[in-house]
């Protein structure tokens, strides 16, 4: 049952660190390489520790000067190997003793500990002597044992210090060992406590040198200290109350601490409580995710980026040349002599119809001015914020990064969508030419009626007789084609002008969603990649946080 937990537990732990160090390799180059030293820590530990012996627990005794580390070692060993000093010189090297000797040796060599003693084949682990206990099958425990003593962490000595410091970082249970004296010493807390807060699963609390004490006082101290383990986060910690002297409490400890070794998941919950702690510093980089870049965010660039190319004039020109070649076609002929003196807006814009073809082959524009850099870079801009936002630092500048990366080649590539965009110049409608027979249907009848009516004003003038003309509803024929004509001329002249305003419109629009789309095209293909690899590395980051920071 045990063993099962231990292994879901183990491959629990598996998986997180790959997503760890997924997470790394996405953020590296991102994020600032001081800012992933947790991360890197931990990976290279858990990659050690996991390569070596999952039969041993390894138990580092910790705490001050003078609270009895050595002599809880000697006690709980029933040994003397451990240095016992009232004064200096106190232990300055590390002590390992070790239960199972298989496979202790590179473990310990990684934990760069010397002076190793190796208990008997067949000695229960943590049998305390002297206490007329007897050994009974729990003491028997399957798995390794390694206990280390270890320097003062309150040392002076800065080689002591570094020791405790490197091994509080490796052991997979730290045992917290302190006195009467200096159970509240802030200092020891914040240096040692507070940052393993994380950790709670693998510390274990000790007050030792209880003998001292009243039983009053010592109650009111191990509530005093519980208080501010919980203030920092290790609410549920046990506190052992024991004496290295008198025996007091050891049996509970050493029960703890088997209880431990035969579960045999104390460096697996380590290491997790580790990733705990790298992940936490991974949390600030890594918001919610971002949705690819949207249909609406591509268009807009496409769209942004035809304004960029100055294709926007020609659109312009090229649909207001539509109305006046309609008007050229469907105008009332007697006015249109007017509009042939109206100038073509292409020719008012220093555009020859050829030059709108130009334009479009790209034969003759000039490379890329200041002005058109500084439009692209502007779309490219708007593009990266738009894409980035939700985002955190340092993801959305480099997502905005990305987004700008193509500029050079995109300014290349926009000739080429502009050569494949149809401007549709010099199209006709299809209704050009009928209206345009019919204007000089009109126009005739109106010749023809001003024709007749001046041959009755001459036979009248010359005093001949003057014919009746027909008449159709009271009024004469020659005056109903004459005027007729003229009306049907003008209104027809005025409708089509109509018309074409809104065919050109529409021709605008058409030619303008032609460009944008033939610009997405490019954009999609040169200037798109980038910024979405990016955002899908931000998103791969962000999930791989997430996988690491989910214990279940
Ligand atoms: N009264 C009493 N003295 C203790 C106890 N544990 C250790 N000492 C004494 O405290 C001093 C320091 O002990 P030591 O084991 O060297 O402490 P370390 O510096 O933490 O290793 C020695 O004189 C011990 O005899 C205890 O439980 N009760
Ligand atoms: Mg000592």
């Amino acid at each position: 049952m045990s063993r099962h937990r231990g292994e879901a537990s183990a491959s629990r732990l598996q998986v997180r660190l790959e997503a760890l160090n997924e997470a790394r390799e996405h953020a590296e180059g991102r994020v600032h390489e001081d800012q992933l030293g947790a991360v890197y820590n931990v990976l290279d530990r858990a990659s050690s520790r996991r390569s070596l012996s999952a039969a041993h627990t390894v138990v580092g005794i910790f705490g001050p000067t003078g609270s009895g580390k050595s002599s809880l070692l000697n006690a709980l060993t029933g040994t003397d190997l451990a240095r016992v000093a009232a004064r200096r010189p106190t232990t300055a090297e590390p002590l390992a003793v070790i239960w199972g000797e298989d496979g202790s040796d590179d473990l310990l060599d990684w934990l760069q500990v010397q002076n190793r003693h190796v208990m008997p084949e067949g000695t229960p682990v943590l049998t305390v002597p002297g206490k007329s206990r007897r050994t009974t099958r729990n003491d028997a425990v399957e798995g390794g044992l390694i206990l280390l003593d270890l320097p003062d962490f309150d040392s002076t000595a800065l080689g002591h210090r570094a020791i405790v410091e490197r091994l509080a970082g490796q052991v997979d249970v730290l045992l917290w060992v302190t006195d009467p004296q200096k159970y509240a010493d802030a200092a020891l807390h914040q240096e040692f406590l507070e940052p393993l807060a994380t950790h709670e699963s693998v510390i274990l609390v000790a007050l030792n040198q209880s003998d001292r004490l009243s039983e009053q006082d010592l109650s009111q101290v191990v509530g005093s200290l519980k208080q501010i383990l919980s203030a920092e986060g290790h609410g549920s910690a046990v506190v052992h109350t024991i004496s290295a002297v008198t025996g007091t409490g050891l049996g509970g400890l050493a029960e703890e601490i088997r209880a431990i070794v035969r579960r045999k998941e104390a460096a697996t919950g380590r290491l997790s409580a580790d990733v705990d702690v790298a992940v936490d510093s991974l949390r600030a980089f890594a918001g919610s995710e971002l949705p690819p870049p949207s249909k609406a965010a591509r268009t807009g660039l496409a769209d942004r980026l035809a304004g960029a190319t100055g294709a926007d004039a020609v659109i312009d020109a090229v649909v207001r040349s539509y109305r006046r070649d309609a008007h050229a076609v469907t105008g009332w002929p007697v006015t249109r002599w007017l509009g042939g003196i109206r100038s073509d807006p292409l020719r008012r814009l220093n555009l020859r119809r050829r030059d709108v073809q130009d334009f479009v082959g790209r034969t003759s524009l000039p490379e890329p001015g200041p002005a058109q850099r500084a439009s692209v870079d502007r779309a490219l801009r708007t593009f990266g914020e738009e894409l980035s936002t939700g985002a955190v630092e340092p993801w959305r500048t480099a997502i905005r990064d990305a987004a700008r990366s193509p500029e050079p080649e995109l300014l290349e590539r926009l000739d080429e969508a502009v050569a494949r965009t149809d401007f549709a110049t010099g199209a006709r409608a299809w209704w050009w030419p009928v209206a345009g027979v019919l204007q000089w249907l009109f126009l005739a009848a109106m010749v023809v009626g001003i024709g007749w009516l001046a041959l009755l004003a001459a036979l009248g003038f010359l005093q001949f007789p003057v014919p009746d003309s027909p008449v159709v509803e009271g009024i004469p024929v020659p005056t109903l084609l004459a005027v007729g004509g003229a009306v049907a001329g003008v209104a027809l002249g005025i409708l089509c002008a109509g018309l074409a305003r809104l065919g050109a419109r529409r021709r605008g629009k058409r030619v303008r969603r032609r460009l944008v789309a033939s610009i997405g095209e490019t954009t999609d293909s040169v200037a798109v990649g980038p910024a979405a690899a990016e955002i899908e590395r931000y998103n791969t980051f962000v999930r791989a946080v997430d996988t690491a920071g989910s214990r279940r």
